[in-house]
């Protein structure tokens, strides 16, 4: 029996001097001298601080009180020396043979530039995040007492000496997080802090085996035909040459199989008749089967689904289990900045928000990580595709060692991690890197230098190919199917839009025709609760703690201009806030409703961000507290099954689901009083997985004063209001509304009648208590008409707050 023995007690963390760093920097730290000296005082002082592993120095120097919370105020700023100091992490333990003849040391993470010694031997030095390490360490430890120190070198050093020695290459930000295999964002990014991490980020333990040990399992799963196939490659570490015996099973089926004196690998296939099959969300169930390996006493176990997986290169066409399947996609970045953070809990309230939000497919973008297992288990539960980005983002990045063998060798690990995962459907090369070097610039920069092209076009496809050909592969995004093309053409692959919230007007979404809109996105602030929570004193929108917490090139101005004749110009901040948030929302829904009607031309949208790391205005739709921003109420709805838009004198009808979608679709314009002038009603049939657009009839299609008047459609429980003018030039009239307060389960009932027309009434219970949440917003009101909102929250001193400003808000609301 093997016996493993996590080793996570008794850490302690250590600053080192610089002067004291030549016996235990790894090489090329020593060289650097580009780091500035923290300030030095300070730094000598850290020493022997009760340390969390896993964990990060920026964590365990908050827990000991000795640095401020990095993600309040502008406490970024101070916190930069921790980037670029040595920190040893130190821990003793007792040991006592155990009988085995292996005892390894097993990392299964370490941030980034790392020195592994034990009792004063060095094990190992390392210098990539997205690796796990294994060391054999019987011969070192000791009956009774014993120290583990792992020495991390500054990563600023690190990657400062790499780039001198290979030479520099471009990138969108100055950070040198190209020459470093570690999460890029943590150098800083248009939405996260800078804030370099240093630590043992993932379970570090001793493992004690003897004979052989599984060393890796590879499960590769297909269709084949009606049956499920998984061929399951084993690999097996071991200290003699005894025979082993290995046994397979999964769903009913089971294998045997021998490995001879001198063999390590083997593959078992087995074949399981007319499973239930694994389906995205909206498609099917999510059924899966333990599938279990044992070698002795030895079991690996893993839950995988049945699902075969195929690319339509040219539409850029994803197909499970041979159905289209229309991405309703988000973008995932790293959920914290200090990823040790981010538990499984967290993790499924996440993935649970995207769920909720109707999405189907995140895409975990190539700033960020491999993710955790618990990610892709969540993902598999929830029937949330995955596609998985390698981590290479907005730069050129060296292709020269010891940059290749790192990036094979992760590769190679991570490709074989997450081969169990039913959700995970594509591999990914990059983010944006072949577009940088086609369209930003960075060949005259280059110089000839390499830039990534020898990962993305040769050495990630060739790893994917051999370790697992079940999935496919794309050499980055965006990318338009060969090397030679523009990558950014929206009439092939996959497409970024920048050119909106950059420079251009929301409505800008609609003169693309894009096959995949792998990315576009709009911003808006942070929840209120979590801007309050975050930074202290004013809050105005020009206030420098607020726009500290904005990382993006003039992005307040951007806010500001998005606005454009959409929604009025704020007078304080707490117009900004709600006028720049319900702008992004209606953004999103603007493009997403039109990316959905283009389908089966179009066959995704993944909407730039799910998530965000720490509390900040971003693209998001889920705040850096975990707080759904109005962006994430306009996700559900427009990514609903069935989408009721009105697009350029249509109608147009999205039925994603696998049933017929019939009914009488009715279309009522009236007069902002709220009076009937013109009614037409149909007769629709919106077959399964299609798209219907119908021309508006000319009595709804025209109005007689487009600044007055709106169009209300309603097709069986879907209904959408549209204005035929913008909102600054419609003549509304002052809003005026009965509205009441009262406790109901868990929170309070909040039911406003609407007297005039009410403009996207939303409620922002957050104000009043950072816990609350209310279950719908915003929603549009004709005189007489009702809404209810469910508002969680504990108990509010004065439930009757909800119904006032700031809480409860509308575009046409009186001025105060
Ligand atoms: C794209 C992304 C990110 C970035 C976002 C917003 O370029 O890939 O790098 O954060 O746009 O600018």
């Amino acid at each position: 029996m093997s016996i493993y023995r996590p080793l996570h007690d008794g850490w302690t963390l250590t600053a080192v001097p610089r002067d004291a760093e030549a016996t235990t920097a790894p090489p090329g730290a020593e060289t650097a001298g580009v780091a500035a000296a923290p300030s030095g005082a300070g730094v000598a002082g850290v020493a022997g601080v009760p340390a969390t592993v896993p964990g990060c120095v920026h964590t365990d120097l908050l827990a000991a009180g000795i640095i401020d919370d990095p993600y309040l105020d502008d406490n970024e700023t101070r916190l930069t020396w921790i980037g670029r100091t040595t920190w040893r992490y130190e821990t003793a333990f007792t040991w006592t043979p155990d009988g085995h003849e292996r005892t390894d040391l097993v990392c299964e993470g370490l941030d980034t530039v790392a020195t592994v010694v034990l009792n004063g031997v060095t094990v190992g030095v390392t210098a990539n995040q997205h690796r796990s390490y294994r060391f054999p360490v019987r011969h070192l430890l000791r009956e009774g007492g014993n120290t583990l120190t792992v020495v991390f070198g500054s990563a600023y050093d690190y990657a400062e000496e790499r780039r001198t020695a290979l030479g520099d290459r471009p990138g969108a930000y100055a950070e040198p997080y190209q020459f470093i295999r570690k999460m890029a964002c943590n150098f800083g990014w248009d939405w996260g802090p800078t804030v370099v991490t240093a630590g043992i980020w993932r379970p570090i333990g001793l493992e004690s085996w003897s004979g052989a040990r599984l060393a890796e399992v590879r499960p590769l799963v297909t269709l084949d035909g009606t049956d499920g196939r998984v061929d399951v490659h084993v690999r097996v570490e071991r200290t003699g040459e005894e025979p082993l015996t290995l046994d397979v099973a999964v769903a009913g089926a089971a294998a045997q199989t021998w490995l001879a004196a001198g063999e390590r690998e083997t593959t078992v296939t087995l074949t399981v008749p007319e499973p239930d099959l694994w389906w995205p969300r909206g498609y099917g169930g999510q059924p899966r089967h333990d599938l279990t390996v044992r070698l002795g006493d030895q079991e690996w176990s893993r839950r995988i689904g049945f699902r075969a997986v195929e690319l339509d290169r040219e539409a850029f066409g994803l197909r499970i289990n041979g159905e289209p399947v229309f991405v309703r996609g988000v973008n995932w970045i790293p959920d914290d900045c200090f990823p040790n953070r981010v538990t499984r809990e967290r993790l499924r309230e996440r993935l649970t928000q995207a769920a909720g939000a109707n999405v189907n497919l995140l895409r975990v973008w190539g700033g960020g990580l491999y993710e955790s297992d618990d990610f892709y288990d969540l993902a598999d539960e929830l029937g949330l595709l995955v596609w998985q980005d390698f981590p290479f983002a907005c730069a050129a990045y060296p292709e020269e060692e010891p940059f290749r063998s790192e990036v094979e060798a992760e590769a190679r690990e991570n490709v074989t991690r997450l081969a169990s995962h039913p959700s995970l459907v594509l591999w990914c090369g990059n983010n944006e890197n072949i577009e940088g070097h086609a369209d930003w610039g960075w060949q005259e920069r280059l110089e000839g230098r390499s830039w990534g092209a020898g990962f993305y076009y040769d050495l990630l496809p060739r790893v994917v190919a051999e370790l697992d050909p079940t999935r496919p592969y794309w050499p980055g995004s965006p990318y338009s199917g060969a090397p030679d093309l523009p990558p950014n053409d929206p009439s092939r692959g996959t497409l970024h839009i920048w050119d909106v919230w950059n420079r251009e007007d929301y409505t800008r979404y609609a003169a693309y025709r894009p096959r995949f809109a792998a990315e576009f996105g709009f911003q808006g602030p942070a929840t209120y609760a979590t801007m309050r929570r975050a930074i202290g004193g004013e809050l105005a929108s020009d206030a420098p703690l607020v726009l500290h917490h904005q990382k993006a090139i003039d992005g307040n101005d951007k806010l500001l201009r998005g606005l454009g004749e959409h929604l009025p110009r704020p007078r304080d901040f707490d117009d900004w806030h709600y006028l720049t948030q319900l702008n992004q929302a209606r953004a999103i829904e603007f493009g997403v409703s039109r990316f959905r009607a283009l389908a089966p031309h179009c066959t995704g949208s993944v909407v730039w961000q799910l998530n965000d790391c720490w509390p900040v205005t971003s693209w998001a739709a889920v705040d850096g507290d975990g707080r759904r921003k109005p962006l994430w109420y306009a996700l559900r709805r427009v990514y609903a099954d069935r989408l009721l838009a009105v697009i350029d004198g249509e109608v147009a009808l999205v039925n994603d689901s696998a049933e017929p979608w019939h009914g009488e679709l009715s279309l009522v314009r009236h007069d902002v009083s709220g009076k009937v002038l013109a009614e037409e009603t149909a007769g629709v049939t919106v077959a399964p997985r299609s798209v219907t657009r119908l021309p508006l009839p000319a009595a709804v299609a025209d109005p007689g004063d487009p600044a007055a008047e709106l169009l209300v459609a309603r097709l069986g429980e879907t209904r959408a209001v549209s204005f035929y003018d913008e909102d600054t030039r419609v003549a509304f009239p002052e809003a005026a509304w009965d509205a009441r307060a009262e406790p109901a389960g868990d929170g309070y009932r909040v039911t406003v009648t609407a007297r005039t027309v009410l403009r996207e009434l939303a409620l922002f219970p957050d104000r009043l208590d950072p816990g609350a949440r209310v279950d719908d917003l915003p929603v549009t009101l004709l005189p007489g008409e009702s809404a209810v909102f469910h508002v969680t929250a504990g108990n509010l001193p004065d439930p009757a707050a909800l119904t006032a400003f700031p809480v409860l808000r509308c575009v046409n609301e009186p001025r105060r």
